[in-house]
């Protein structure tokens, strides 16, 4: 028997144990409740980073915990295998992006393996491969088919030296990574799903999702940003029209001009008779289009000198071109209110636009636009209604002369998912001179992207293949061409966490095994970095709505409980191999072992908050590993035989170890189960250790009552430090798996602390014994004794005289 701890070899032994026993290997068993724990899967960048490591860490805890709560527990892992980072890597190092993504999978896998994460790796898939892609094109033809996929032209990063669209991270200061050139926009046909047909479903589905932080839900409603207002018409000569969108319609009587995008179609209009104004939309082409740029740049506009009329007062209203309305919002055109809008103010402040006033008579519009909602005036027939009533009788008005209407507007646009990229899924789309775009068949799919491919990074290597482009079209069989764009990566991410439930099927997309494991909610614990909030979720979700309409899965959400880790910190600063300030897992483990890096990385703050690395903490966690290693060690070497023995008779001494046992039993259960706060756990298990250390009685009664507790030790510290618990238990002479254990229960009698035992006599006859604490009242005792049936029996239909109370021995009910 080793008497030092040896972190290798007790953890190669047990991650061997676990694989030969397939212990997390899951099968469907309707019997069980299920349990799916799910961490969001890595990108095979080449090595894990302490980020990765923290995640799976959390998600492997929650899975084992589950799994001794006796549930079904499937925790899965794989590759998001497609991106932009194997491409600059093939550059760089002259290997094919497959290549150098499958080789660092290899090493990736390896490294989590020596985590000892506990995962069903018989489910393992990379999103790369084409027995994965072909079903997210399967489904996109089915899409396609449904109307809910278009193409559109949308705007690209051109590099006009290589000739090649360029992804935004290749981008630098405007200038193209390679060739330095200067980055132009240009406009190409791409594909968009139509998720915004979904903005609804997706909005009110975030009030049912309890599981999820506000914050998240939050993110995602902001991004969604539903708003109702009125599309409100001002006419123009001839009859013409210009309509705009408020949400604002209650300051409508303050409108004193009206602002259009530079792409609207009347500034086009105004621009070919008006040089300086043609001269100013050409000035903003050059802008940045981003909204948040829109937010911070300077407010221009000029004059287009075009006229409209108010829709209420008949008045003639001035029509400006500015570059801070969006043309894709709306409808490109703004009713300007500089009395009660930040933005109209500075700009009538700017150009010297008449500024009138309409909400909120006590205020004063000196200082400033007046934005909140009040009681109107100078509105004529609207004088002194509030938002509401304005809001409607306004909306009423208009509808009645046919110049307005009721209109629900979304920020949320339809995502595109064309990338002009090599290393991703082919779109499975043919491109027929005389048909136009055609779905490939759904049995030539799937479309498989070359991996053997030269890359020199100008452009994608299929966009130069006619070996792979050249085809013929599926409907009038004349020579047509491939799609050569392929997915956004989104893509992929957006249903892995399905496909993980039946990955061998070769037959079709989903079977029943998704809706067992999805049933109830979907996922039932889900963890990954916050920095996923927004795109990854909101597409996830999404991608679960298409699947259900597609009739694959029957629940209305993919994550029903959803936990977002902190960051890992080192010097205050998010560790990053741009900063330099990383620590590589690797060196890590191989010095202390997993369950210590494990440990040190659960213990240093709860799992939602940022995480400061410290070298010291990491011995910190080092030296309780080897505490209870020897803890162990120690009652194995005191015990002679299987300690045999009552817990009923214990002395004070023994009776606080038990009390300190099933205390913190009670505390870390709460803490795992409700608020995953592992800190807590650790520090409680600390503690126990400690109190542990210091009772080395050998009688049997203490060598039973040490045993229970470094039972529930193990058990407790087995999802945090698994390797050394299984090591430990099966010292311990047990031949099963301490993950196979159920969680401890909770011996609510040994919270009892100070237990004394009281004899209840009537006329001073032995009738009953009580156990209470040492310092129960005297009344309290009273009532106890009066309530024993066995007492109660003797005193019926008696009168008591009297009570007499020695207290913590005795108690003498004197009736007659
Ligand atoms: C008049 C008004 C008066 C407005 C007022 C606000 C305050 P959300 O909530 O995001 O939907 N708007 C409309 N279309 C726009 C576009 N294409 N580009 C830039 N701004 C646009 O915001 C709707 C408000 O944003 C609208 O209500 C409009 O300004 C502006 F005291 O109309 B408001
Ligand atoms: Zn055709």
């Amino acid at each position: 028997m080793n008497s030092e701890y040896n972190a290798q070899e007790i953890e190669a032994q047990a991650q061997k144990y676990w694989q030969e026993n397939k212990l997390f290997e899951a099968i469907e068993d309707n019997s069980k409740e299920k349990f799916y724990c799910l961490s969001m899967f890595p990108y095979p960048s080449g090595r894990l980073h302490m980020g990765h490591v923290r995640n799976y860490s959390i998600g492997d805890v929650i899975a084992r915990y589950q799994k001794m709560q006796g549930k079904n527990v499937l925790q899965p892992i794989g590759w998001d295998g497609f991106g932009l980072p194997a491409e600059n890597a093939a550059l760089k190092n002259k290997v094919p992006p497959a290549k150098w993504t499958y080789e660092n999978i290899n090493y990736m896998r390896q490294q989590l393996t020596e985590l000892g994460f506990g995962y069903d790796w018989s489910r393992e898939l990379a999103t790369c491969h084409p027995q994965y892609y072909r079903w997210e094109q399967w489904l996109f033809v089915k899409l396609f088919e449904k109307g809910l996929v278009y193409k559109k032209n949308a705007v690209v990063n051109w590099d006009p030296v290589d000739q090649t669209v360029l992804a935004n991270e290749q981008v630098i200061d405007g200038r193209g990574w390679r060739s330095d050139a200067l980055i132009e926009k240009k406009e190409i046909s791409q594909w968009f799903m139509r998720i915004t047909d979904y903005a609804d479903e997706l909005l009110e589905g975030l009030d049912k999702l309890d599981g999820w932080p506000d914050a998240v839900k939050t993110m995602q409603k902001n991004w969604i940003g539903k708003s109702i207002g009125l599309e409100i018409d001002f006419t123009r000569k001839n009859f013409d029209t210009l309509s705009v969108y408020t949400t604002r319609p209650d300051t409508l009587m303050g409108v004193t001009y009206l602002a259009i995008a530079a792409e609207h179609p009347l500034a086009l209009e105004a621009g070919k008779d008006n040089p300086a104004v043609q001269a100013f939309i050409d000035e903003c082409k050059a802008m940045e289009t981003s909204e948040a740029a829109m937010e911070t740049m300077e407010k221009k506009g000029i004059d287009s000198e075009l006229k409209c009329t108010h829709p209420i007062t008949g008045e003639v209203v001035p029509i400006w071109v500015a570059n801070f309305i969006l043309m894709g919002y709306g409808t490109g055109a703004v009713m300007s209110v500089p009395a009660h809008d930040e933005r109209d103010y500075e700009f009538a402040k700017k150009y010297n636009i008449n500024i009138k006033q309409v909400i909120n008579k006590d205020k004063n519009t000196n200082e400033g636009a007046i934005t909140d909602k009040g009681v109107l005036f100078n509105s004529g027939q609207f004088d002194g209604l509030g938002f509401d009533q304005a809001f409607d009788k306004i909306a009423k008005t208009l509808e009645d002369k046919n110049l307005g209407s009721k209109k629900t507007n979304y920020r949320l646009r339809d995502w595109g998912v064309s990338r002009q990229r090599y290393w991703g899924c082919p779109i499975p789309v043919i491109n027929c001179p005389s048909c136009g775009s055609v779905a490939v068949e759904e049995s030539d799919l799937p479309v498989v992207l070359p991996e053997e491919v030269s890359f020199d990074g100008v452009g994608s290597p299929i966009k130069k293949m006619p070996e792979f482009y050249t085809t013929t079209c599926p409907k009038c069989g004349k020579a047509a061409q491939r799609e050569t764009d392929t997915f956004d990566t989104f893509f992929e991410s957006s249903w892995y966490f399905s496909r993980y439930t039946c990955k061998d099927n070769s037959k079709a997309m989903l079977d029943e095994r998704a809706n067992y494991w999805l049933k109830g909610g979907g996922v039932d614990q889900y963890i990954g970095g916050i920095e996923h909030a927004i795109l990854h979720l909101l597409y996830a979700r999404f991608f679960n709505k298409l699947l259900r309409d597609e009739g694959l899965v029957e629940n209305d959400e993919p994550f029903k409980n959803l936990l977002t880790q902190g960051m890992v910190l080192k010097d205050g600063a998010k560790m990053s191999k741009s900063k330099g300030n990383t620590v590589d897992p690797q060196e890590m483990i191989a010095q202390y072992g997993a369950d210590t890096v494990r440990l040190f990385i659960l213990f240093a703050a709860p799992p939602t908050q940022d995480l400061e690395w410290s070298d010291s903490g990491l011995e910190g966690a080092h030296r309780f590993i080897n505490k209870v290693y020897r803890l162990v060690k120690d009652f194995i070497k005191d015990q002679v035989s299987n300690p045999v023995g009552s817990l009923d008779n214990l002395n004070e001494i023994q009776q606080n170890i038990r009390f300190k046992t099933h205390q913190t039993l009670k505390k870390i259960t709460d803490d795992m189960e409700r608020r995953h706060l592992f800190n807590t756990v650790i520090a409680a298990l600390m503690e126990l250790s400690n109190t542990l250390s210091k009772f080395t009685d050998t009688t049997d009664t203490s060598m039973v009552v040490r045993k229970e507790s470094l039972h529930i030790l193990l058990k407790t510290l087995s999802p945090i430090a698994p390797h050394l618990c299984h090591h430990l238990w099966q010292e311990l002479g047990h031949k099963t798996a301490i993950i196979n254990e159920p969680w401890p229960s909770i011996d609510e009698s040994a919270l009892v602390q100070n237990k004394v035992q009281i004899i209840v006599q009537v006329n001073g006859k032995l009738r009953a014994k009580l156990i209470t604490h040492a310092d129960t009242s005297k009344a309290q005792v009273e009532a106890q004794a009066l309530a024993d049936e066995n007492v109660a029996k003797f005193i019926d239909g008696k009168t008591v005289i009297k009570v007499i109370v020695v207290p913590n021995k005795l108690i003498n009910i004197v009736v007659h």
